[in-house]
């Protein structure tokens, strides 16, 4: 006898993780940081307008998650993409999502030169400190003394260099329009927040909007939850200060207005 399919109902909102639950490992920053971004297009009830873009990475595990159109790129190509797709189409809001290793190696050069064209796209880059996908290899992120699959005695700076400071990278090269901001899952009010803003940036049509969001790896950092939360607030945003970089002179309010942790 034929199997008849029940085709699911459209979700009224973004938000789907009711009927999808989430393929990331217990404890893993993404699903904060998609969470954040799921209300932020909810408040801003553009659901019909987004394209949400992901990268090779565990970036990719939320290709399905939101109920709006999405595409999925090869390693650190989601930024050029989803400048096209705004270029093709400029009252699209589009949302490209990326891992450090994606936004910050091997696709460095699409975020230097969307940042410094000034693209009206929001690019949002969950630093977790490693390559986590592939197994937990240093990435530009990594801390110093961080033990990882290719660093096993440490990342030393005076070989592989410091942490790489995005958001002050793109801060410094992007002009007038752009909003630029770091914000971490351990606050994720004041992250939905920064999100909220980028997107009401590119709605606005200023400029590039970059937000890096401070992210936890626990099955690659090999940390128990106690131990992940400390790397994560004290390690991290001991290095990586969290707060807002840029803000266009036009835009009204701070981005965390009432929307402090
Ligand atoms: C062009 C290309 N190079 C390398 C890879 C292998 N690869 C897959 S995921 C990944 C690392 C992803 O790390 P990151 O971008 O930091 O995202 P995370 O998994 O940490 O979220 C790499 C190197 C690939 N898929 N494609
Ligand atoms: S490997 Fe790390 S980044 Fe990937 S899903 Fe697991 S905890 Fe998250």
């Amino acid at each position: 006898m034929a199997v008849e399919i029940e085709l699911q109902p459209k979700m009224p909102k973004c938000w789907n993780l009711a009927s999808k639950p989430h393929k990331f490992c217990p404890g893993c920053g993404h699903g904060l940081v998609l969470k954040a971004l799921g209300q932020a297009i909810d408040e801003l009830g553009i659901q019909d307008r987004v394209v949400f873009g992901c990268d090779i990475g565990c970036s990719l595990l939320s290709w399905d998650f939101f109920d709006v159109d999405s595409v999925q790129t090869h390693h650190g190509r989601t930024t050029p993409v989803l400048v096209g797709v705004k270029r093709a189409n400029p009252d699209l809001i589009v949302v490209a999502y990326m891992g450090d290793g994606g936004g910050y190696a091997i696709g460095s050069q699409h975020l230097v030169n969307a940042a410094n064209r000034n693209d009206r796209i929001t690019a949002i880059l969950c630093n977790n400190t490693i390559y986590a996908m592939t197994g937990g290899q240093m990435a530009p992120t990594s801390m110093p003394g961080q033990k990882t699959e290719t660093t096993p005695y440490g990342r030393d700076v005076n070989e592989q260099g410091y942490p790489m400071l995005g958001p002050e990278m793109v801060a410094a090269i992007t002009h007038e329009g752009a909003y630029v901001a770091r914000g971490t899952v351990s606050k994720l009010r004041t992250l939905k927040g920064y999100i909220k803003k980028a997107l009401e940036n590119q709605i606005a049509g200023r400029g590039f909007s970059f937000v890096e969001a401070l992210s936890t790896c626990p099955t690659n950092w090999r940390t128990n939850a106690q131990q992940t939360w400390a790397f994560l607030e004290e390690n991290m945003q001991g290095y990586f200060p969290v707060g807002e970089l840029k803000v266009p002179a036009d835009a009204a309010g701070g981005a965390s207005e009432g929307e402090e942790e």
